[in-house]
């Protein structure tokens, strides 16, 4: 048997592991707050009502020994770990280990022992990074306690594996089969085109203008560049007295628009890389941003980041009120976003954003939401702002926790070949002796106590520091 047939087994014996639970037990599912998070708990979620059976939900960022201990004191005796776990699951059997509990995760793993209720494609040598998402983990092992989840919920993994970034140009191995299953049953549609955010919402001239990859030289960040392309392309931007969006645009135009991008990015690495797979869900209605993948899974990322969580399961289960309010809540979220922007630029000047060659750290303390000071540092490395390769750290407080949660991200449009940012924190938390490192090589982050920002700071500097040294010689 292949690494696939073998991982499809072993969701097999934890399948029937879970047929084995008493059905009046009420399942404690606790989930990852993230898009990907939020599909993978919404499918289970799924299930469970199909069968008439109790469940209470948490969706939190990180899962931890003190989170663990809390769970430990309630009164269940089901707990269901949904795109989290792995990295805790030594910590898990030591605390709930009286208890069952179930692991489906895709996560780096910590124990290579198979248990029959861990269920994670790194267990097999599957690269969970790339190959398979939180979502698509729990729809594969439901989808073998009931057909009408395969049938009815493999769009919610597609959109699981969309917000981890895991679609590059089509999906790998596992995603793809899903995906198959999902266009089988017309829930998704997929068609060749411009591979950009908000072709379903927002005008095309700020679609262009805010489009940092694939990067559009003299276009990306200049509006008056922006117009002056569409001009010179023969698209009005204008549909009467509205904007006209990608999805409005003909056929002819459509070419016109693609074949012109091409040729402002003639001399980057990949020109054509403007093309790519568009993934429409076809229940949805035109303009709504629940039509494209990518912007539905923006939408649930955007729940999760103001705590309303819920609304996106409610989202992934198709109830109608959910989605209007998730709507109306990524308008909620822009603003703050818009507002920890401008705090940002009134900020540049003091004390609060420190600026080096190389590096930037922003310590917004309570004036920015921990939960977007991420995203504040992926934006800000996308604008012209901020030079090709620039280290951006950024930190904000917790409102319950007395933490500081860190992010960094790097500026520019370049590739950032052999950059690893995760590295980068883990350096400084490995210098400072506290918190707690995670994340990707282009999106890293720590959790720290918030009395310890400073020495933190202080700390990443010489590390920073270090970096940028090394690139310069
Ligand atoms: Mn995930």
């Amino acid at each position: 048997m292949d690494k696939y047939e073998l991982f499809k087994e072993h969701l097999k014996e934890g399948a029937e592991e879970f047929k084995r639970l008493d059905n009046n037990d009420v399942v404690r599912i606790v989930s990852h707050l993230d898009c990907d998070g939020i599909c993978a708990c919404s499918i289970l979620i799924k299930l469970l009502t199909s069968e008439n059976r109790r469940y209470s939900v948490s969706i939190i960022q990180q899962l931890n020994e003190k989170v663990l201990k809390e769970l430990a004191k309630e009164d269940y005796n089901t707990f269901v770990f949904t795109d989290l776990g792995s990295a805790q699951f030594s910590n898990i059997k030591e605390l709930l280990g009286d208890k069952k509990f179930f692991v489906l995760d895709h996560h780096e793993i910590e124990e290579k022992e198979i248990a029959v209720n861990h269920m994670n494609p790194n267990l097999f040598g599957i690269d969970g990074g790339k190959e398979i998402s939180g979502a698509g983990v729990v729809y594969l092992f439901c989808s073998l306690l009931s057909k009408k989840i395969e049938s009815d919920m493999a769009h919610v993994a597609v959109i699981g594996a969309v917000g981890d970034v895991q679609e590059d140009n089509g999906f790998l191995e596992l995603n793809n089969s899903i995906l198959e299953v999902a266009l089988l049953n017309n829930k998704i549609k997929v068609s060749r085109g411009l591979r950009v955010f908000g072709i379903q919402t927002k005008p095309i001239h700020k679609v262009l203008e805010y489009c940092s990859n694939p990067y559009i030289p003299d276009v990306t960040g200049s509006e008056s560049g922006t117009i002056q392309f569409l001009n010179e392309m023969g698209i009005e931007p204008m549909n009467g007295k509205d904007w006209k969006k990608i999805i409005h645009l003909n056929e002819e135009e459509m070419k016109r628009l693609v074949s012109g991008i091409i040729m402002k990015r003639i001399n980057e690495k990949n020109p054509s890389d403007v093309l790519g797979n568009v993934y429409t869900l076809v229940e949805e209605v035109d303009e709504s941003p629940l039509r494209d993948a990518k912007e539905f899974s923006t939408l649930l990322n955007s729940c999760g980041r103001l705590s309303k969580a819920s609304l996106g399961i409610g989202v992934c289960l198709g109830d109608e009120k959910s989605k209007k309010r998730a709507i109306k809540n990524l308008t909620d979220y822009k603003k703050e976003i818009v507002k920890a922007l401008k705090w940002y630029e009134g900020s540049k000047e003091s004390k609060d954003v420190f600026r080096e060659k190389g590096f930037m750290i922003i310590n917004a303390k309570d004036e920015v939401l921990y939960t977007i000071i991420g995203t504040i540092a992926s934006i800000l490395s996308r604008s012209n702002d901020v030079e090709e390769g620039t280290y951006i750290m950024g930190l904000a407080r917790t409102k319950e926790e007395n933490n500081t949660k860190v992010s960094l991200r790097i500026g520019g449009k370049d590739e950032h070949e052999g950059v690893d940012l995760r590295q980068v924190v883990t350096d400084v938390v490995e210098r400072v002796g506290f918190g707690e490192a995670g994340g990707h090589p282009l999106a890293a982050g720590a959790i720290i106590p918030f009395e310890k920002e400073e020495e933190f700071i202080s700390a990443a500097k010489v590390v920073l520091r270090e970096r940028v040294g090394k690139k310069v010689s």
